[in-house]
């Protein structure tokens, strides 16, 4: 059975990255796992704030997001839905981890720099001291290794890009069971999701982002069938007017392809659709593209805007969420705490 846990922060509606790398993995995974198989879903609110915001602007950002994980399918009554920031506990625990944690390892991690716009080569050197790294950020990992532990949790579905941050849980487990001789905390494996990374529309060398300041980069689970076309008619290609899947010569033309078979009925890959539609012209692979986005959001984005106005169904689900990952969380906190010689 096992113990499903993934996260998504709360800074603005989900993109088609999003989407396809999680979202919908998570909704498969509610459908098929075994029924025992507990799965909680986070709104990681607490991340969130690694980039400030005013205040009212992160509460209809959480909302947005409740809203949205409704939409794409989850069911509150199978999987536990919450707010991070209302189970103390995940910041209890990264507390916790972080006396064990190796700052050598963070600091090769990959996103705080991309972040910061630094290249993969950066180093730490005095960035703290110019203001210019925020602790939050840099320890941001441990914080993701909180989460995931918490719930005892075996398996994390997530996109490509979330990979090194996985191995970085790992290796909190090792640091703390080996430090406190103890096997309380699990292990948990990466479940990376059949579409790895969907690429910017605008700039095929980057992944889709909800921070990038490009709006027309993403498209958004929530777009109308309009918006879906134009962004897509607006994606940067190349100088060829033919269609052929070659990731590395031709990264925006792939990423498409890549979109389509992501939202394929019919399952074909990449490698497949670039032969089908070999004799098409890019406006007519354009034209393909929109039109099985749309309707493949269609059910996703009607549930959305009903219920984005029903905010009692939003706040009875957080409630539901919450009570139900503090009692796993209490269970696991209590182990952690009795290894360390906390408990009385
Ligand atoms: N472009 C992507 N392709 C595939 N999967 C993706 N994910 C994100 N972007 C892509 C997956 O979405 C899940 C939730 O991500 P997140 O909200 O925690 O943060 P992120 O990975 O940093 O995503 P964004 O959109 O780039 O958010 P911002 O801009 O706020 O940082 C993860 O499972 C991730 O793999």
């Amino acid at each position: 059975p096992g113990v499903i846990f993934s996260g998504i922060q709360p800074t603005g509606e989900p993109h088609l990255g999003n989407y396809l790398g999680a979202l919908r993995q998570w909704k498969r995974l509610q459908d098929t796992a075994h029924p025992k198989t507990k799965l909680f879903f986070c709104i990681v609110d607490m991340h969130a704030i690694t980039t400030p915001r005013p205040p009212e602007e992160m509460q209809e950002l959480r909302w947005k997001m409740m809203a949205s994980l409704l939409a794409v399918g989850l069911d509150p009554d199978r999987c536990t839905i919450f707010f991070q920031s209302t189970v103390p506990q995940h910041a209890e625990l990264q507390w916790i981890l972080s006396c064990t944690a190796s700052t050598g390892y963070l600091s090769r991690m990959t996103q705080w720099k991309s972040k910061l716009n630094l290249g993969e080569n950066a180093t730490l050197d005095n960035l703290g001291a110019k203001g210019l790294l925020k602790h939050g950020l840099f320890s941001y990992p441990v914080l993701q290794a909180a989460d995931i532990l918490l719930y005892r949790t075996t398996h994390v579905p997530v996109g490509e890009d979330q990979r090194q941050h996985l191995e970085f849980t790992r290796e909190c487990v090792t640091n703390f069971n080996h430090t406190y001789k103890t096997k309380c905390l699990v292990s948990p494996q990466t479940l990376i999701s059949p579409t790895r990374r969907v690429m910017s529309l605008t700039k095929p060398g980057d992944k889709m982002s909800k921070s990038d300041l490009s709006a027309k980069s993403r498209i958004l689970i929530t777009h109308s069938p309009k918006e879906i076309a134009a962004r897509i008619n607006g994606a940067t290609t190349d100088s060829l007017n033919t269609v052929t899947y070659e990731p590395e010569a031709r990264p925006g033309v792939a990423n498409l392809i890549s979109i389509m078979s992501g939202f394929d009925p019919q399952g074909r890959s990449p490698e497949q659709l670039g032969e089908e539609m070999q004799g098409y012209k890019i406006r007519e692979l354009k034209e393909a593209v929109a039109r099985v986005v749309s309707d493949q959001l269609a059910e996703v984005r009607e549930r959305y805007a009903a219920f984005e106005s029903d905010k009692d169904k939003l706040r009875k689900v957080s409630v539901q969420g919450t009570e139900k990952a503090t009692l796993q969380a209490g269970e696991t906190m209590a182990a952690v705490r009795e290894a360390i010689g906390f408990s009385d």
